[in-house]
């Protein structure tokens, strides 16, 4: 090992002692070690790793960052950081961007990773940004691509696997290790946080890299890449049968007003949100034209269509579900999912890339049995995140908090609910409610929007579950319209649900109890 410039003995011994996978959980370790500067940033344009090269560091003053597209928007108030931009190479054909920042003042002892969405390749700066107002130290990457595809996969397959997962992972253990050589320590606590692709991410962390985070929060994971992919994929075959099947963006709309008819006053309250749409049996027959076809109603081929939508996705040879089908209430997004010419580009593009191998595959020809047992064979784990043993994990204390909106059009809720039950399975009731949380919000799209509130801070839920003990109950949740809070409800630890009181206003959480149903 290498060890270059004015990086101190201590600097490297604090990297190594990460590396060797020494948890450092000290909730009394100085915040930091020595005085951070200007100096102190440029120095680490000398410090070295194995297979990871730092490309520039330097100190952006307060309210200057840009983005590479030249977007300052949401980085004004940002504070005086180091930003420091490596490249990641753990295999001869790696190329992986990573950037670390580092607060100048008010470091809160900690250190965040950001997560990446659908097949992203790129820093994500408004997170990181986010994590750095909090007083993280925070890293990202691009996940060893450029380009929001996975083209880049054929020929490949060690950029996928650093896609999969060792790009996450080698930001995590060289930005922790920068971190120490900044501050002369390392983090107190490591934390992961993504949504969507993210929350895969997020889970492919907990399962394969136990020592890599003291907590990590999991948004609408997409953790099995494989089996989500091909719902997607037959949702999109169902809506694109023949032209009859079709279903246009102004049917969803009653689509969703039949869903809200059957299930929205059926949980107690009518306020516009399904708040358990488990509980609610919708069949879109309701919606069929008595007569000729019409702007309130769907033809046979759309109510066919449109009932596939809602169901799981089934081996036909097993009999066995591959994946949930979408929840009523999710309607008004179906057209995204179903509506376009192409599958859900995240979905279509696993399948052309990397299962099929041919990126002018038709996906109407999309065989069910066959073609998920070809997910499943080309997949081999690097990219779905689907181990149930957490024991590694939860073993050091950590904790896991995911959450999932149950108007998800992307990926279907249900699937979280499941992989939470299975950890049940696996490791029993007790230690998953001592070290994992999962919250379904009612109403809630695909990582943000919906009906229902979809703003919250599940961040500061764990920093008090790790840090200070405080197991999470309800978390609450808000729903904005130009820019104010309209709404404010209770995210309640599943199996409980957010139940009206039956006085005072159905807008304010504090009429809301979390009770099991
Ligand atoms: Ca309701």
């Amino acid at each position: 090992m290498k060890i270059v410039g004015a990086v101190a003995l201590g600097i490297f011994l604090g990297g190594l002692a990460y590396l060797a996978g020494t948890p450092d959980v000290s909730a009394d370790a100085p915040a930091a070690a020595h005085a951070v500067d200007a100096a102190a940033c440029m120095r680490l344009t000398s410090f070295r790793l194995p297979n990871m090269k730092i490309t520039s560091a330097e100190v952006v003053p307060a309210g200057q960052f840009k983005a590479p597209s030249g977007a300052a928007e949401g980085f004004v108030d940002l504070p005086e950081f180091c930003r420091v931009a490596m490249t990641l190479t753990p295999s001869s054909d790696s190329d992986i961007k990573s950037e670390t920042w580092l607060p100048l003042s008010g470091w809160n002892g900690k250190f965040q990773e950001v997560g990446n969405g659908g097949w992203n390749g790129f820093i994500q700066y408004a997170a990181l940004a986010a994590a750095l107002r909090r007083g993280y130290a925070t890293a990202s990457t691009d996940t060893g691509h450029t380009g929001d595809t996975a083209s880049f996969a054929p020929g490949h397959p060690e950029k996928l696997i650093d896609f999969g997962y060792r790009a996450v992972h080698e930001t995590a253990v060289q930005g922790r290790a920068i971190v120490a050589a900044f501050y002369g320590a390392l983090p107190r606590y490591s934390y992961f946080t993504g949504c969507s692709g993210g929350g895969r991410q997020a889970f492919m962390e907990a399962q394969r890299y136990p020592q890599d985070f003291e907590g990590i929060i999991a948004g609408d994971p997409g953790y099995d890449r494989a089996a989500e992919s091909l719902q997607l994929i037959a949702a999109a075959q169902a809506t694109h049968k023949d032209a009859a099947s079709f279903i246009p963006k102004e049917k969803f709309a009653v689509l969703h007003q039949a869903a809200l008819d059957a299930c929205d006053a059926a949980d107690g309250l009518k306020d516009g949100i399904i708040n358990n749409p488990l509980r609610c049996k919708f069949d879109p027959a309701v919606t069929l034209c008595k007569g000729a076809d019409g702007p309130n109603c769907l033809t046979a081929p759309q109510v066919e269509a449109a009932k596939k939508l809602y169901a799981p996705i089934v081996d036909p040879k097993s009999g066995k579900e591959i994946f949930p089908g979408f929840e009523p209430g999710t309607e008004l997004r179906f057209a995204n999912t179903t509506g376009a010419p192409r599958p859900l580009g995240m979905a279509d593009d696993t399948f052309k890339y990397t299962v099929i191998g041919d990126p002018n595959w038709d996906f109407r020809t999309l065989d069910i049995g066959k073609d998920i047992v070809r997910a499943h064979e080309t997949d081999k784990g690097i990219v779905s995140a689907t181990s149930t043993n957490l024991k590694p994990y939860v073993g050091r204390g950590s904790k896991l908090i995911i959450y999932h909106g149950w108007a998800d059009q992307n990926v279907a809720p249900l699937s979280s609910v499941n992989y939470y039950n299975a950890l049940i399975d696996v490791m029993g009731k007790k230690s998953v409610e001592d070290s994992v949380r999962l919250y379904m919000a009612a109403g809630m799209g695909h990582c943000a929007g919906g009906e229902g509130p979809s703003v919250f801070d599940t961040l500061t839920t764990l920093e008090q579950w790790r840090e200070h003990g405080v197991a999470p109950k309800e978390v609450i949740a808000s729903q904005m319209a130009d820019g104010k809070v309209i709404r404010t409800r209770p995210l309640c630890p599943y199996p409980q649900e957010a139940q009206y009181k039956g006085t005072g206003s159905p807008d304010l959480a504090e009429n809301f109890a979390c009770r099991l149903p």
